[in-house]
């Protein structure tokens, strides 16, 4: 009898008590035979679809009775939704696959595959009567790439105008299929393996001593049943026996990889513990994080990425390492037609990040570029509790521009897996982007501590598990006489055991059990490497690359240009990137036809091509999004936000997942990246806030992440290389923050000085002139003696000025500039103060959360034990006009601060 919530106990007896009314068929079918009526799976891969799905089933189960004994730190899980399983056999195992919380029977499908135990579709192909998933109208061949591998625009390039309607729903009471006339014998899977004599009973607890159980209802184990598993493959008098499931499978591997990330193993596989994920490098499935939808831009920038690497032959063998440095040729670890499929919820779909992804696909696709992107909508219906107003998936999925619409009953798993098949193949075709609505049912409540009776009716709850999908495909394999309902049940017991034994296994494994253990995937750092890939690099321009490097600067390299600006200078270095690593890309909101609003990236797109210097829509979600998916593709992505101001509406993006795929995949897969953000203030009160943002707490604290502000040309060259470096040999995640006010500054103390320009250093000398992350620049002025300034960005050049002044009045400081905020330079700031004793923080970001902060703990920490004092920005939005200076540092503050800390 159900309750008015559905318990995992109601779940497991109402699928037993089905499977055991199905009874069994009128007449076998050999599993290796196609199912009737054209059907799209042999009955082999129907089973194998079962054993994903109630393998998956299984698992969810397993979640809410470990955490019974408070072993189970997730339980958020894939009842209903086991459909997916059929979209997975659609696709590739070497297709990437960011994965929504609820596919796990697409993920036990992918493990499977990589196992080699996925069964494969008979070589004779399908019969008569099935649907071809290419006959399709809009089917026809990818245009030629344009020069530079820009595709050109395509006019015809439009969406049909009668894209896939909704389907029908799965039909409980389809006929049985006609047998074949010839089965041929099947697999001889001869018995079952029967549990383990001394194995726990139904829902028995290993003793665990001082926990109690959190929930008070009774959570089978996942071997629910306790009774001995008979001998399987009682097949009926025509057919094979099934096979039995092999206890060590891609099924049973699956199961290990999940349930290990439920109890925090540190042996999971993709996090290690850090975090309960689908993700696997070998199965090409991508760690994504619990913000919903936020993997979405990075699945398009993949999607982007894939289609240039495939242009430019970058294709690798999946499983090939990573290469390290730049001078590689640009590569991809998948291969060149693949696509990638990204899974989320309905009501994801309204999220921003969900709207931008399908925005940008979209928007590249109306200019011809191709992306080949699947989304997979998993439409329960419901987020946690909210409803999806009816219609709203399917119409706001329906009407993206660029983006073709495919809709399936998420439930049956013979039509998901036929419009799947359909989906991927016109996306594979294509190179473009479409959506998978599948809609689907929600089993167990949102996780394990919801109460759906809250919001939910009973009678709305019991119609959902009338469609249960696990339930869909044993009534398939039964009707269409594969298998009795009998063996079914012995095979959904068996795997219950085979999880219940794992589950056992997993609890003893180790968890991360100290700070190191957890940080180490953080943001690993090998410096001295970042540093011969610089010297390499310099190497290569001065060698092999000298060339092509004199013709890409018109046959005047920068060294010869005389002393370059700020912004002339990371032009510069920007070109001598794009020569020496052949994967990278640098693009955002103006950076190509305008050479960006400041002029920072002037020329590169003559010299580099359409392909690797372009502009993108205008958004920041977006420009990050497709760096993100660039850079785990294997390329070198330098994406641009125009001002510091509009990094803030797109800031997870860098926070929650650039800065964590190292961390959530121990390092299968990285993202480097180098941002440059053009910010902070002192533009004479030219644009008011916005263009003057000087807040940049929101990037201190995301762990891992590097933050680089150059204040000299000749600082901002090395510092950009060394970003570069890192990326390609750590796969650092950079800001690379720039000080539009010194962009186009010439002089230092007076008029005409030219002492802010600086000499661009020619390639023999990068390796001298290296500047490791976490180094600062130290200038003596006057005796240097009597106070240490440290300050960066703006602040130093209005410090060495301040300074100037006081050494007029014989006080004697030394001005460090710290170039980077993150990590801090904290042994030279420590060294630097102590050598003074007093110490004047100068800092252009606010007095709360802003960089002096940082820098006065790093002196407590350090044990300083000198004097010291802050100037800072006011706690304040930067105004219009000459009121800008009411609130930020100035130069007079400056002296009267260094005036006042001496005078104590
Ligand atoms: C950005 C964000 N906001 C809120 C949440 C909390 N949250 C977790 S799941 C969920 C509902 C998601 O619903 P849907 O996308 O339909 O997926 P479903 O769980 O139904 O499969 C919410 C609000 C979150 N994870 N991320």
């Amino acid at each position: 009898m159900l309750s008015d919530v559905t318990t995992p106990q109601d779940l497991d007896d109402r699928f037993r008590e089905a499977l055991g009314a199905l009874g069994g068929p009128a007449e076998r079918r050999d599993p290796a035979e196609w199912l009737p009526d054209g059907g799209p799976l042999t009955g082999a891969q129907a089973l194998a679809l079962f054993d994903a799905q109630a393998t998956s089933r299984l698992l969810d189960l397993a979640a809410r009775w470990l955490r019974t004994f408070g072993e189970s730190y997730y339980t958020i899980g894939s009842a209903g939704h086991e459909g997916n399983a059929a979209v997975a056999a659609a696709l590739r195992p070497t297709d990437p696959a960011l994965l929504h919380y609820r596919s796990g029977g697409f993920y036990c499908v992918r493990a499977a595959q990589a196992a080699g135990g996925f069964p494969a579709a008979p070589a004779e192909g399908r019969p008569a009567g099935d649907a071809d998933p290419d006959d399709d109208p809009d089917d026809a061949e990818p245009e030629a790439p344009g020069p530079d591998g820009a595709e050109p625009a395509d006019p015809d390039h439009q969406v049909p105008s009668s894209p896939a309607g909704p389907s029908p729903a799965a039909d409980p009471d389809r006929p049985t299929g006609t047998p074949a006339a010839d089965p041929s014998p099947g697999p001889d899977g001869e018995v079952d393996v029967a549990p383990d004599a001394g194995e726990p009973a139904l829902g028995a607890t290993p003793a665990r001593s001082g926990e109690t159980p959190d929930d008070p209802e009774p959570v089978p184990s996942p071997a629910a049943a306790g009774v001995a598993v008979a001998a399987t493959g009682e097949a009926g008098p025509a057919g094979p026996a099934l096979p039995a499931p092999d206890p060590g499978d891609g099924y049973a591997q699956a199961a290990r990889d999940v349930l290990r990330g439920m109890v925090a193993s540190a042996r999971e596989p993709i996090a290690g513990g850090r975090h309960k994920v689908f993700g696997r490098a070998d199965l090409a499935v991508i760690p994504t994080t619990s913000t919903i939808a936020s993997h979405l831009p990075r699945a398009v920038g993949m999607g982007l990425a894939l289609e240039r690497l495939r242009r430019v032959g970058g294709g690798r063998r999946p499983g090939a390492a990573v290469p390290e440095a730049g001078g590689d040729a640009a590569a991809s670890p998948w291969p060149p037609d693949a696509i990638v499929v990204c899974s989320f919820g309905d009501a994801s779909v309204n999220h921003a990040t969900a709207a931008a992804a399908f925005n940008t696909a979209g928007w590249y696709d109306h200019t011809g570029l191709r992306i080949p992107v699947l989304f997979v909508c998993e439409d329960n219906g419901l987020g946690i509790s909210v409803r999806s107003p009816k219609g709203w998936v399917e119409s706001t999925l329906r009407s993206r521009p660029g983006i073709r619409y495919f809709a399936a009953d998420g439930t049956d798993p013979v039509e998901v897996y036929r419009v799947a098949e359909q989906a991927a193949g016109w996306v594979r075709r294509h190179r473009r982007p479409a959506v998978l609505h599948l809609t689907t049912v929600r089993l167990m409540g949102h996780a394990g501590a919801d109460a759906e009776s809250a919001y939910r009716s009973p009678a709305e709850i019991s119609a959902d598990l009338a469609r249960d999908p696990l339930l869909a495909t044993a009534r398939l394999l039964v009707t269409a006489g594969y298998a009795t309902g009998e063996e079914l049940l012995a095979r959904y017991d068996e795997r219950g055991w085979q999880v219940r034994r794992i589950a056992e296994e997993v609890l003893d494994e180790p968890k991360l059990a100290s700070p190191a253990e957890v940080v180490a995937e953080l943001a690993p750092r090998r410096p001295v490497r970042v540093s011969r890939a610089v010297a390499d690099a310099a190497a290569r321009a001065a060698g092999p690359n000298a060339g092509a490097r004199a013709e890409a600067f018109g046959g005047k390299p920068p060294e010869l240009a005389g002393p370059l600006t700020l912004a002339q200078s990371i032009n510069a270095a920007l070109a001598d990137g794009m020569l020496d690593h052949p994967g990278m890309a640098v693009f955002g909101e103006d950076v190509a036809a305008k050479g960006g609003v400041y002029g920072v990236t002037k020329g590169l797109r003559d010299r580099f091509g359409a392909a690797r210097v372009f502009d993108t829509l205008l958004d920041e979600t977006s420009i990050l999004g497709l760096g993100l998916g660039a850079g785990v593709a294997g390329m070198l992505p330098v994406p641009e936000i125009q001002y510091l101001a509009y990094l803030h509406n797109a800031e997870d993006q860098l926070r929650g997942e650039a800065a964590t795929m190292r961390f959530f995949s121990r390092g299968a897969y990285r993202n480097p990246m180098v941002v440059r953000v053009a910010g902070l203030a002192y533009q004479e009160g030219f644009g008011g806030h916005f263009h003057n943002d000087n807040s940049v707490a929101v990037l201190r604290d995301v762990p891992g992440l590097v933050i680089a502000v150059p204040a000299r040309p000749d600082d901002a060259a090395p510092m950009l290389r060394t970003c570069l470096a890192a990326a390609a040999v750590d796969g650092t995640v950079c800001v690379f923050l720039e000080p539009i006010a010194l962009y186009h500054t010439r002089d230092l103390y007076a008029d005409g000085d030219g002492e802010w320009l600086g000499e661009y250093a020619e390639p023999g000398a990068w390796a001298a002139r290296h500047v490791p992350i976490g180094r600062a620049r130290v200038y003596g002025v006057g005796s240097a003696e009597d106070l240490t300034i440290i300050t960066f960005g703006n602040g130093v050049r209005m410090s060495l000025r301040a300074a100037a002044t006081l050494a007029d009045e014989g006080i004697g400081s030394r001005v460090v500039d710290l170039r980077w905020l993150a990590p801090l330079p904290v042994a030279d700031i420590v060294r630097e103060s102590s050598a003074t004793g007093r110490v004047l923080v100068v800092d252009e970001t606010r007095r709360s959360g802003g960089v002096g902060e940082g820098v006065i703990a790093a002196l407590v920490d350090g044990g300083y034990v000198g004097a010291a004092r802050r100037v800072a920005g006011l706690d304040c939005f930067v105004p219009l006009g000459p009121a800008a200076r009411q609130v930020l540092v100035s130069e007079e503050a400056i002296t009267q601060g260094a005036r006042t800390l001496l005078a104590r």
